[in-house]
């Protein structure tokens, strides 16, 4: 089949290549030029293990190509980003985008899978949308109306095992009919390895901000434990460690708050769904959310009994081992801390990036430096981040017993 897919992002653009990997004639559609020249170059404008190879073979091969403009296609895959608003609402401006781009585009028989992680309703709304434009075609052949399918199919990928978990996985697909979520399932087989299910698309979205609720509330309860135990003045490592002997309790880590573009914000989808029922989910974003405060609180208050006070960051990425600032914790505090110690000097140790993100890079007190350069110079050592590079790293040659330490990751306890 031709398929178009819309949105050249995290998702977009691996699920691009390995379609084409695996025999699709496959048009990416950006609104970004840049993103859009580049992938014509076979490249890649992001760090994701695996997908320039797959990305620069599929272009080689005359498989993949890409256009700032919706093309006419057999497939329309959407994986655009579904963001939300100062209150916490899911913002859908742009899957509406995405819809008034394809509408002009059916000849009918057409498939449109929505990827993008959705609020309930959101495939729904998508579908209105585009027969809205065009009221020749419908979704079950009412009056002898061209049929256009449309399910909801949530990617489930862990950003750094994209390429491995996109075959792997195994795969929600929910249809607005019985044949729509038959039509997906058969385009999904084309390279997915794992079993794919099918439903109905509010449960499929629904489905999809479970796992990451499921994951937001339990880091939330280490999050909250956390904070218990340094009140109560015992270590929240091992108390997690010791518990986690019981054969039915498995406690997660803590750390300096939840960040990524996941867990931090599809829980808020369900919460704005049912404003009333979601106590929990609720509650637990916020404890999240909380977090990078409790942090920044604890290292001004230590940094403050000291003159000139040198502050050592480790890590910038929103988790270990990658190079994905996007909505990190990490960065918050940075800023935060460069804010509230005016006349401290900040190290940032992230040895995933070349250079500081610009509002950072602005502050006249942050500079990005080595491990070892950064954590002599200091007085405080602030580790955000359990990159393998800070846990590798001998803490008697780094005279870490010699500084303040906040350890938000339990690394050097
Ligand atoms: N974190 C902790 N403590 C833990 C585990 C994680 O503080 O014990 C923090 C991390 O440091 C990070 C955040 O949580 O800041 C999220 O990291 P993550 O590794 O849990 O998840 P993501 O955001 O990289 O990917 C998640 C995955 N969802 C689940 O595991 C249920 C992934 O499978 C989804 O595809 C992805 O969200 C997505 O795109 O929705």
């Amino acid at each position: 089949p031709t398929v178009a897919v819309i949105g050249l992002g995290y998702i977009g653009l691996p699920t691009a290549a390995v379609l084409a990997m695996h025999g699709a004639d496959v048009v990416g559609v950006d609104v970004n030029a840049a993103t859009v020249d580049a992938v014509n170059r076979g490249e890649v404008p992001f760090v994701e293990p695996d997908l320039e190879i797959a990305v620069s073979g599929a272009v080689a091969q005359g498989r993949l190509r890409a256009e700032t403009k919706t093309p006419e296609a057999d497939v329309f895959i959407v994986a655009v980003p579904t963001p939300f608003t100062g209150d916490h609402a899911p913002d859908l401006a742009y899957i509406e985008a995405a819809a008034d781009g394809i509408a002009p585009r059916l000849r009918g028989g057409e498939l449109v899978v929505l990827e993008s992680t959705s609020p309930p309703g959101a495939t729904r709304h998508m579908a209105d949308r585009i027969l809205a434009a065009r009221p020749d075609l419908s979704l079950d052949g009412t009056d002898g109306r061209p049929v256009l399918h449309v399910a909801h199919c949530p990617e489930r990928v862990l950003p750094g095992r994209v390429m491995i978990e996109l075959v792997t996985n195994d795969r929600i697909v929910g249809g607005l009919t019985a044949e729509a979520a038959e039509r997906a399932k058969a385009l999904y087989a084309m390279f997915c390895q794992g079993e794919i299910m099918l439903t109905d698309a509010v449960t499929a979205e629904m489905a999809k901000l479970v796992e990451n609720s499921y994951r937001d509330v339990n880091i939330a309860f280490a999050n909250e434990l956390s904070v218990i135990a340094d009140k109560l003045g015992i270590d929240v490592w091992e108390l997690i460690e010791l518990a986690n002997h019981h054969p039915r309790v498995n406690i997660l880590q803590p750390g300096p708050g939840v960040g990524g573009h996941c867990i931090a914000v599809d829980p808020w989808f369900i919460v704005d769904a049912a404003p009333q029922e979601a106590r929990l989910i609720r509650t637990a974003r916020e404890v999240n959310d909380a977090k990078p405060g409790l942090v920044v609180e604890k290292v001004v208050e230590k940094a403050r009994r000291l003159r000139d006070p040198r502050v050592a960051v480790l890590g910038l990425a929103f988790k270990p081992d990658i190079d994905d600032l996007r909505e990190s914790p990490a960065r918050a505090i940075v800023g935060r801390l460069a804010e509230a110690l005016p006349e401290a000097r900040i190290a940032v140790v992230e040895p995933h990036i070349e250079r500081l993100p610009p509002e950072l890079a602005e502050r006249g007190n942050v500079s990005l430096e080595a491990l070892g350069t950064a954590v002599a110079a200091a007085d405080v050592v602030v580790l955000l981040v359990d990159h393998a590079q800070f846990r590798a790293a001998d803490v008697r040659e780094l005279r870490i017993a010699e500084k303040v330490l906040v350890d938000t990751r339990g690394v050097w306890r």
